[in-house]
């Protein structure tokens, strides 16, 4: 599927999320940060357990995937925000028992952020957004070699929806992800990253500039791509601006990712949404 490697730079280390990296990747230097081992094994272990006997987990109606958790995607600011609030219980109890990656992510991210720079949840009329939504992507066949379980999108031009024109998360001109992966597929799931960052002009004439999502395969014919194998434990920060997509999972064990979007929304301020 990846036709050119190495065009663009990712960084891969393990166990920790220095304030360096995260500067780093805000100065554009890496297109993402991969660090293997980021969530301890028994922390691995319990979100696994807790997803998968979870009473909270739904089918999302516009892909094959269950969620656990609210989404700004295709939604009004209103009934996203509403959503978060109501979320916030099945999200503590998917972290029962553990030390919460998540927010040992969202804490390490903000520390690299420059002095007086705050990160703190989107709000809307006293509604905060959710520090992040648990998925796992159930679809696609692995053995087509061009299939996808989450088709090839980027993360930003979802951002001008008409729906969330209202929300703080509208002003994000670039979004990054903070993707956890307690529990990697056996086989397949990996992440794809393209190096192409699509402009208004080209959003616009694919029809996709309030969407991001899906682009056509023969626009990256000629484009360098990194898939990114992931084990238990991975914490990738990715750049949303960016073309991705999912390779379907194989095996039994979900291949579960816990979601955050950070973005800045004015020169002192970074939110974070899901
Ligand atoms: O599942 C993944 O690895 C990435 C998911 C993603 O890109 C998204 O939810 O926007
Ligand atoms: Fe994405």
């Amino acid at each position: 599927m990846c036709i050119k490697m190495n065009s663009f730079n990712i960084w891969e280390g393990r166990k920790d999320l220095t304030k360096d990296l995260v500067r780093s990747l805000i100065r554009g230097e890496y297109v993402a940060i991969i660090v293997r081992d980021y969530i301890t094994e028994s922390d691995c272990e319990r979100i696994q357990e807790n997803f998968i006997n979870h009473p909270g987990i739904q089918q999302r109606k516009d892909i094959p995937a269950v969620e656990i958790g609210a989404n700004s995607y295709g939604v009004t600011t209103q009934d996203y925000f509403l959503g978060s609030c109501q979320v916030m219980g099945d999200l503590w109890d998917l972290m029962t028992e553990t030390s919460n990656p998540v927010i040992r992510a969202l804490t390490d991210f903000q520390r690299g952020l420059d002095e007086g720079v705050a990160l703190r949840p989107a709000i809307h009329k006293g509604f905060l957004a959710s520090p992040f939504r648990a998925v796992s992507w159930t679809g696609g066949n692995e053995s087509d070699e061009n299939e996808l379980a989450l088709g090839l999108h980027e993360d930003v031009s979802q951002l001008s929806a008409p729906g969330l024109e209202d929300s703080e998360i509208a002003k994000i001109i670039e979004p990054i992800a903070i993707n956890l992966y307690p529990s990697a597929a056996e086989r397949g799931g990996e992440l794809v990253i393209y190096d192409m960052k699509p402009n208004v002009s080209l959003r616009t004439e694919l029809g996709l500039e309030t969407t991001g999502y899906p682009y056509p395969k023969n626009i990256l014919n000629d484009i360098g791509c990194q898939s990114i194998s992931l084990d238990d434990g991975c914490l990738v920060l990715l750049r949303g601006c960016y073309i991705h997509g999912v390779r379907p999972s194989l095996g039994i064990k979900p291949r579960i990712l816990l979601n955050s979007f950070v973005g800045a929304i004015n020169a002192d301020t970074y939110v974070y949404y899901t």
